[in-house]
């Protein structure tokens, strides 16, 4: 960096052109130190002699604000304060990981794949093991980045998975995320990563917030959340938040590699950072053996990991394997054992949930684990009460993992005081008086008010507004208490009966929230079915039995009608194949049978549709849209690496009226087959199904069937 030395302010009087060569340049040296320094770990110059260049940019810049661009490196904290972070929907889902808690877990994990990829059992010769990529898992904050010709356009957050959050300002603050990808980025690529705040900064910061009298942040992963959380990218700029890549999301013009370790290699030609801690494994062994080494080493990183993701690494085969809910299939995050302490159980008190179920919670005497103080913690039932032999004035043993709730995990019955008291179910709910009920064969028990228990009402509604249900903003949990408490809601349908001049009267409510939260009840009105029926909060029914059921009946009338002809007659009882309409829905077994069949012949139930009806609560009830085209009426399965994503494949066969499914039956017309496809093809081949290779599709799509 011998040029430096010589920099001097009369570069600043030269001409348009001139300067313009001298930023490119300035840049491109910045970029390469910041590279070198945040990504490589292997700087070449002192911060001094970066300053000196940073410097000579910015005041070019000054100079000439004509030649600023957004990638320059001067621009990390560009953006203006925000009043609110706009939703941002992921293209792809971004998924959670399912988790695996012991060696045993692991296994059914491996052995789940090789019969997913259909391969022989693990240790039945011969056959190799299946390569993973194994990986720490950074216990921080997922975000996708999304580059477009190589700029770093937009970051978000994972939200729920579908939407997140656009927190583009704040990301781009981040040195150790490029804000120009190097080498030759495709036209677009989405990057996903986890963002985390590295252990000592982490330390430093709450220091820093101790000595200014302020309140510590309990964990890092709390201390990254605050910092992303800003409205303000100044502030995030000044919290030195660290990312690693981990993950392809959506991308155009990517030749796609074979395997998850390629895609790891690419980002890194790109300029991202990417875990050295990465390995590839064996099978169920070599990932057992990387855990154990990471669990050796956790105390010693310099970040905090709660466990080890193992992920497939062939590509193909994911395709293959797919995901079952919101998880994947072909990874599993295998987490470390949970932290525990010793303290005092000084009370247990009794919650009632949405579905009444009464849940014993334990008062204990505060004590710091799993990086948070814990004073309450579950005990599940009663049943496991009794099973860990838990009395009121035990010394006992809590656990506590990540985000999971804090649990009582034994009693410690020799340090027993004389008069510790046994825990006995109420008769009667605590918070309604109804009567306590515990059903045949049910571990749970739970509170008979129904929605005349106070507890029952407020969960009910908490979940009915929530952002995945019916989605009205403004309702939190202390406006419901108030509603609840002067009596103006006693069940779903009266929060689309309140008006302004009503909620007025609550506390902190002013005139113009008390208009917008009657404006959100309003704007929820128009639903749809799979958010309808999740919010009714049917006991067993989530939002992808939501999603599934809707997308069978597409109509409500017609779940209706299968849910009360399904309903068990002492006669059906008796048969083995109970609830034959409801169970043809994929994902829906017995057990969500049953509860739907219960829940939709309750005359109460009934009611309760048909005034949110006469409220005024619309959904559209028509089937997916069947297009017309050269493609109509067949059935394909995609399977295999093709030149573009599957997704891409996917959208091309709809657009033509083709169907799309998952897995091969004899109704598939054509089974779509990339490099490397598996034992969908060999079904495919095996029941006489139409095979295509990409030609093959491309004229199929053009032509139609030549019959
Ligand atoms: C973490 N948290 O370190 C994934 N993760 O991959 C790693 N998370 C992930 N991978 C797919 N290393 C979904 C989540």
């Amino acid at each position: 960096m011998s040029s430096i030395g010589r920099v001097n302010i009369q570069r600043l009087d030269v001409r348009l052109d001139e300067a313009r060569a001298r930023t490119d340049q300035l840049r491109a040296q910045l970029h390469e130190h910041n590279h070198r320094y945040y990504v490589l770990d292997d700087p070449t110059v002192s911060d001094a002699e970066y300053d000196l260049l940073f410097r000579e940019l910015q005041a070019l810049e000054a100079a000439h604000p004509e030649l600023l661009t957004a990638d320059s490196p001067t621009q990390r904290v560009g953006g203006a304060a925000v009043k609110a972070f706009a939703e941002v929907r992921h293209r792809l889902p971004m998924q959670s990981l399912n988790n695996a808690f012991s060696e045993q877990e692991l296994r059914d994990f491996d052995r789940r794949v090789r019969e997913g990829l259909g391969l022989p059992a693990s240790g039945d010769l011969p056959s190799a093991e299946v390569e993973y990529v194994a990986e720490p898992k950074l216990d921080g904050l997922a975000v996708s980045l999304i580059y477009e010709q190589g700029l770093l356009v937009r970051g978000a957050t994972r939200g729920d998975g579908t939407t997140g959050e656009d927190i583009t300002e704040n990301l781009r603050t981040i040195r150790r995320i490029p804000l120009r990808l190097r080498g030759e980025p495709p036209p677009l690529l989405e990057v996903r990563g986890e963002v985390y705040y590295p252990l000592a900064d982490f330390r430093r910061l709450n220091a820093e917030m101790e000595a200014k009298g302020q309140k510590t942040f309990v964990n890092p992963r709390n201390a990254a959340a605050g910092a992303l959380r800003q409205l303000d990218p100044k502030i995030t700029a000044g919290r030195p938040l660290a990312f690693y890549a981990y993950a392809l999301g959506v991308s155009e013009g990517l030749t796609l590699p074979r395997q998850h370790w390629q895609v790891l290699q690419q980002f890194q030609a790109f300029g991202l950072p990417v875990s050295d801690l990465i390995e590839r494994v064996a099978g169920a062994p070599g990932c057992w053996q990387y855990y154990l080494a990471m669990q050796a080493r956790r105390a010693s990183l310099p970040f905090d990991i709660d466990g080890v993701v193992y992920k497939l690494n062939d590509l193909a085969g994911r395709e293959e394997l797919g995901s079952v809910s919101r998880a994947p299939r072909w990874a599993v995050a295998h987490k470390f054992p949970a932290e525990e302490a010793e303290t005092v159980l000084l009370d247990v008190e009794f919650q009632i949930g949405r579905t009444g179920a009464v849940t014993p919670v334990a008062r204990l005497k505060p004590v710091f684990v799993g990086g948070a103080t814990v004073s309450n913690a579950t005990l599940h039932n009663l049943d496991e009460v009794a099973r860990k032999d838990v009395r009121i004035g035990d010394a006992v043993i809590v656990r506590r993992a990540g985000d999971v709730i804090p649990e009582v995990a034994r009693s410690l019955p020799e340090k027993r005081p004389a008069d510790a008291r046994v825990v006995v179910l109420p008769a009667q709910c605590p918070v309604c008086g109804s009567p306590v009920a515990r059903e045949e064969g049910e571990a749970v028990a739970r509170c008979t008010g129904g929605l005349t228990c106070r507890a029952q009402l407020h969960a009910g509604l908490l979940h009915f507004v929530g952002r995945r249900a019916m989605d009205m903003e403004g309702y939190g949990e202390k406006l419901i208490t108030q509603l609840i408490e002067r009596k103006l809601v006693s069940s779903p349908v009266d929060l689309f009966k309140l008006d302004a001049a009503a909620l007025a009267g609550l506390e902190r409510m002013a005139e113009k929230s008390a208009q917008n939260v009657v404006d959100a009840a309003t704007k929820a009105k128009a639903t749809t079915l799979p958010r309808f029926l999740f919010a009714l909060g049917i006991r067993d029914v989530g939002e992808s039995t939501a999603e599934a059921l809707a997308r069978h009946f597409v109509s409500l009338k017609a779940l209706i009608e299968a849910a009360q002809s399904d309903a068990p007659t002492a006669e059906a009882e008796k048969k083995k194949d109970r609830f034959p309409l409801l169970q043809a829905v994929p994902d829906v077994g017995p057990e969500v049978a049953a509860q739907l069949a219960r829940w939709f012949t309750d005359p109460h139930h009934l009611d309760l549709l048909a005034e949110l009806r006469a409220v005024g609560i619309e959904w559209s009830e028509q089937a997916a849209v069947v297009i017309e085209g050269p493609l109509s009426g067949k059935t394909f399965v995609i399977t295999g690496t093709l030149p573009e994503s599957r997704d891409a494949v996917g959208a091309r066969i709809e657009a033509a009226g083709g169907k799309l499914t998952g897995s091969v039956s004899a109704k598939t017309d054509f089974l779509v087959a990339g490099e490397a496809a598996g034992s969908k093809l060999a079904k495919a081949e095996k029941l006489g199904v139409a095979v295509l290779g990409w030609d093959a599709l491309l004229q199929l799509l053009e032509q139609g069937p030549q019959l």
